[in-house]
């Protein structure tokens, strides 16, 4: 590879009259923006426990009455992109959102897309576009672009889940914004989650209207049940992993981020393709330890790690008796649509 010229070896006077004109030269930068063969990646593979985060959003409750909050959240940020930037990869933001009984967290809608891993605690429930979600450990609930959504909290403990949004990568193209409003009237009638099963969607003269969300809320029950059938249904296969869709057009869940829930059978290890997109695991059961590149980390329930796009990633089950679930966010879609989306499996 051919040896660029650097800053340095531009005289000074040269350098400050480009800087004059809001002129920079490519070529000290050029290996910079395109490395050769693969990119170099600030996302780390950095891990995030359960155990360490909930003490701190505990704390976060009596320090931080939910009036001044709106949404009680610590950020789970990537240091490879510094902590200012509360960034977990280039395009997914992670947090850990805390609900007291009794709290309310008031609607507003955004551009960026959000999603909902819910993690501890019963009686919560996040009401996007007048559809009531109730939350529980596992299951997770949409707030596309655009539509309204507020929490609230009827129960009698904490209630913690963790939020994955696009928000990095939308506020990067300057689309970043939100709006307020105050309660949702609460609709009788739900969008749809509760008709979306048994490989039926109501026929579009009906409902099909113009939502473009089919499904807001995906029961973990349901979700599991399904890669528990498959694990029997298919003993030789070792990957065993769901995509959530949105049951009207098949199409991922959401536009930017995708999805997917993952069981390891005991003991068993499973190697990921290497592809472009950065990748999150969130444990909802079991534990594992995930390899990222030469880093290992082990997971237990309700821990979090991330791992950057382009590189090797293995899951095992450390238990020799019981499956792992894992939830799983990716860039794909977003890579996807711009076309730079990779599989490099050998
Ligand atoms: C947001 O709207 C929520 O609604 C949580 O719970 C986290 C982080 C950044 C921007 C918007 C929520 C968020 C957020």
């Amino acid at each position: 590879m051919r040896d660029l010229g650097k800053l340095e070896d531009l005289p000074q006077e040269y350098r400050d009259a480009l800087t004059e004109q809001n002129l920079v030269p490519l070529w000290p930068s050029l290996r910079g923006v395109m490395p050769p063969h693969k990119p170099s990646p600030r996302t780390q593979p950095t891990v995030w426990r359960y155990a360490n985060i909930k003490p701190l959003l505990i704390e976060a409750g009596e320090l931080t009455p939910i009036e001044k909050a709106e949404r009680r959240v610590l950020v789970l940020a990537n240091p490879g992109h510094t902590l200012e930037k509360m960034q977990a990869s280039s395009a997914i933001y992670l947090g850990m959102q805390l609900l007291l009984p009794g709290e309310w967290a008031p609607a507003h809608r955004h551009t960026p897309n959000a999603i909902r891993m819910i993690v501890e605690g019963e009686g919560a429930y996040t009401t996007v576009e007048g559809e009531k979600c109730p939350m529980s450990r596992g299951d997770l609930i949409l707030t596309p672009t655009g539509m309204w959504h507020e929490h609230g909290h009827d129960g009698t403990d904490p209630v913690i889940w963790l939020d994955v949004l696009d928000l990095p990568i939308v506020y990067y193209i300057e689309a970043s914004y939100h709006e307020e409003s105050g309660k949702q009237e609460q609709s009788k009638n739900s969008n749809g989650s509760k008709y979306r099963f048994g490989g039926v969607v109501p026929t579009p003269m009906f409902d099909r209207s113009n939502k473009p969300y089919a499904m807001y809320r995906y029961p973990w029950m349901d979700v599991r049940q399904t890669l528990v059938t498959m694990g029997e249904d298919f003993p030789e296969m070792d990957f065993l992993q769901v995509t959530y869709i949105n049951p009207e057009t098949g199409l991922d869940a959401e536009n930017i981020l995708g999805f997917y829930a993952m069981m390891v059978r005991p003991g068993q290890q499973v190697s990921l393709p290497v592809r472009s997109p950065a990748m999150v695991f969130h444990m909802i059961e079991g534990s594992s330890e995930i390899t990222i590149s030469e880093q290992s980390f082990q997971l237990i329930k309700a821990d979090t790690c991330c791992a950057p796009g382009y590189t090797p990633v293995q899951i095992k089950n450390t238990s020799s008796t019981d499956p792992c679930f894992i939830f799983i966010a990716d860039e794909t879609p977003l890579h996807k649509k711009l076309g730079v989306f990779e599989n490099r499996t050998k």
